[in-house]
């Protein structure tokens, strides 16, 4: 045990290494992610929790109108839901600290529509501190979702409410610790007096960027992270994780959702795509739905076609009437974990051989299967396509491939296939277009000693992270 820690510690450190000296002898291509961006694509998968007066009217969107004392969980724990997100490893929770219907779960001094004004602990409870503490309990991050639309604040559809939303996200951003994410909604109808907000977006991001630098912020087209343009948690085959804003707007006037599902191939800004779904079918709790909840299996797919497909998977899970995960989202949630852990068990290439088309000295090619997206191979400058040989010294069974691009030096490759040696002869079993920072392909299962990853096209070298095949006891998603 001691000596197999020591020897990761070894390993990582080589890693971390090559990885600082030699970054600097690949010059990145297009643009980058920044730091914030790059933590926030490492986490992968996390949960978004809707809960509110919805839950307890069976309405998706409130009127604003709803008296504050409907709000009335019997048995809110929210260290319950942080434990369950942990042990389906999710990395964090996004909860709406304020929907459309302007019930805020946390009591703000910018409203009387809030926690304070039900009965709820005497009016004297804060879901979003007990929310905040229960994931730094748990490990896990906090982020919030605070929409700008509100069907309830008196000043909503004048020009004070922007002050108003500042305000509002001062006290979350200021109050609850480090937050992760913040969630722009771009939905835009009318306010009590019938009007619309013109959002000064401009200024709330001047103000959150200057209170939590370090918090990404979502909306349909960023400034740090971009919608899917879809609510099935599935993005493009083809995924770019840039993308060009320029003329466009959040809600109306973004861009249309096929781009935003795919990005640009030239876009001009890092805005990786974040894939939101609801684990049920409405974005609240009904208990009528208690019987739709998507299964471990439904939950797995999705995983390939978000992640899978070099984007972030956002789940909604939202607790019920009593303030608790109910017990068919957690089951599964678990039997989702348990699906992943079994699907990505044993890495079959891990430490198997590699040979390139084409060697680069200082990048050896056996980084391609060391485990580490960080100990990256490129290829030689001015050489965008190469091949990827993976000997494995003995026969082995798959059906999935994992592949990884090196994205803080730029997304590159456009096109590549996957191979298969049946003999005597590589044969194709998959190809893609785009790989970025993660992407899962499954195929038919093939016994075979080696096999050939093929870059036809890349904007620039390959720079690649890591390469790893595994016997998937499904294929979830032939595509
Ligand atoms: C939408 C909202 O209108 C839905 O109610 C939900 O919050 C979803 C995540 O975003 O724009």
């Amino acid at each position: 045990m001691k000596i197999h820690a020591k020897r990761s510690v070894i390993w990582v450190m080589a890693a971390l290494w090559l990885a600082t000296t030699r970054a600097q002898l690949v010059e990145p291509y297009g643009p980058v992610p920044s730091k914030a961006q790059m933590k926030w694509q490492e986490m992968e998968f996390y949960l978004f929790m809707h809960f509110g007066p919805n839950t307890f009217s069976d309405l998706e969107w409130g009127h604003g109108t709803e008296d504050p004392k409907i709000f009335h969980p019997t048995e809110l724990d929210c260290r319950q839901w942080a434990r369950i997100a942990r042990d389906a490893g999710a990395k964090g929770i996004i909860i709406t600290a304020k929907h459309h219907d302007g019930f805020c779960l946390w009591p703000s001094k910018y409203s009387d529509h809030t926690v304070r004004e039900s009965d709820w602990k005497e009016g004297k409870g804060d879901v979003i501190r007990e929310l905040a503490d229960a994931c730094a309990s748990y490990g896990i991050r906090f982020g919030v979702y605070i929409s700008p639309w509100d069907r309830n604040h008196p000043k909503y559809g004048t020009k004070e409410y922007n002050r108003v939303y500042v305000n509002t996200m001062r006290e979350l951003l200021r109050n609850y610790g480090d937050l992760f994410e913040l969630w722009w909604d771009g939905a835009n109808g009318e306010g009590p007096n019938g009007k619309k907000q013109v959002y000064d977006f401009h200024r709330f991001e001047t103000v959150a960027r200057r209170l939590a630098p370090n918090t990404v912020i979502f909306s349909d087209i960023g400034p740090d992270i971009r919608w899917v343009g879809n609510e099935k948690g599935i993005a493009g085959s083809t995924n770019w994780d840039l993308l060009d804003t320029a003329g466009f707007t959040r809600g109306a006037g973004s861009p249309p959702t096929d781009t935003l599902n795919r990005g640009n191939v030239n876009g001009h800004r890092w805005l990786p795509a974040e894939c939101d779904v609801s684990i049920r079918p409405g974005w609240f709790y009904h208990p009528q739905e208690d019987t739709a909840v998507k299964s471990g299996k439904d939950l797995m797919k999705l995983y390939f076609l978000s992640v899978g497909r070099g984007a972030n998977l956002l789940l909604n899970v939202p607790p019920d009437r009593r303030g608790l995960i109910a017990a068919p989202d957690s089951a599964s949630l678990m039997a989702f974990k348990q699906m992943r852990d079994e699907y990505f068990r044993e890495n079959l290439a891990h430490r198997a051989n590699v040979t390139v088309s084409a060697t680069r000295p200082g990048f050896l090619p056996s980084l391609l299967t060391d485990g580490f997206r960080f100990s990256y191979w490129a290829a030689p400058e001015g050489q965008n396509t190469c091949t990827i040989e993976i000997d494995m010294g003995m026969e082995k069974v798959f059906n999935t491939v994992l592949l990884q691009e090196y994205i803080e030096l730029g997304q590159r490759v456009r096109s590549f296939s996957v191979e298969v040696w049946d003999g005597s002869e590589y044969k194709e079993v998959a190809h893609g277009t785009t790989i970025g920072y993660k992407r899962l392909l499954q195929f038919p299962l093939q016994h075979s000693s080696k096999i050939r990853i093929a870059i036809t096209d890349s904007k620039s070298n390959p720079v690649i992270g890591d390469i790893q095949l595994y016997n998937c006891p499904e294929i979830v998603l032939n595509e």
